[in-house]
């Protein structure tokens, strides 16, 4: 069991439709928006999210900002920056696990108890989803087993069946 009180859950959706205290969006580092969930996510919110985003200065690799989420159903948005897949021998695995690591403890120091990820890094990124979903699944089991009264709860939002099976297998890895 990794917290009583936290449930985990990894559904197939659009996550600028999720309704959670946060929804965590895969940037880059200027936060100035993008394709994939960050054009999503920038679209759905409105242009009051990229202005606000503009004071923020960027963000470096592995790290999160937060702001406000405007127009979403989310109340805010963390937004993160996962690493281009390089191969494996950049230090991936522990710049992924960073961004996870990151969002949860801003997120923590804003009492905010539900967050919805993307599979991060996994679109154009380029990060194969086997491996970003066992790093995923790692670094948020951590979290909550170091934090386990912190959150109710934790989505991962994949945006097909197939990223969906993967997560969930790398979740349920971790309790088998
Ligand atoms: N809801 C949930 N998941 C989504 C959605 C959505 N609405 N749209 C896409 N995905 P990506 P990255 C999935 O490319 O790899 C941007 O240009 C998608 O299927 O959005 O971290 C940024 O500005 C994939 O599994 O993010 C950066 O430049 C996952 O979200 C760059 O892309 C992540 O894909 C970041 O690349």
């Amino acid at each position: 069991m990794i917290s009583d009180t936290c449930r985990w859950d990894i559904q197939t959706g659009d996550i600028t439709r999720c309704a959670t205290d946060a929804i965590v969006n895969a940037a880059n580092s200027s936060l100035l928006g993008g394709g994939g969930v960050d054009g999503a996510i920038h679209r759905a919110a409105g242009p009051e999210l990229l202005a606000e985003c503009r004071m923020l200065g960027g963000c470096p690799v592995g790290e999160a900002r937060i702001t406000r989420g405007y127009n979403l159903p989310a109340a805010h948005v963390i937004h993160t920056v996962g690493p281009v897949w390089r191969g494996g021998g950049a230090s991936e695995g522990e710049l992924l696990a960073n961004c996870y690591k990151s969002s949860l403890g801003l997120a923590r120091e804003n009492s905010l108890r539900s967050i919805a990820f993307p599979a991060i890094s996994t679109g154009i990124y380029g990060y194969p989803k086997d491996e970003a979903s066992k790093v995923a699944a790692r670094t948020v089991g951590e979290e909550l087993a170091a934090f386990p009264l912190a959150f109710d709860l934790i989505l991962f939002i994949c945006f097909d069946d197939e990223s969906r099976r993967i997560y969930a297998e790398a979740v349920a890895g971790l309790t088998a």
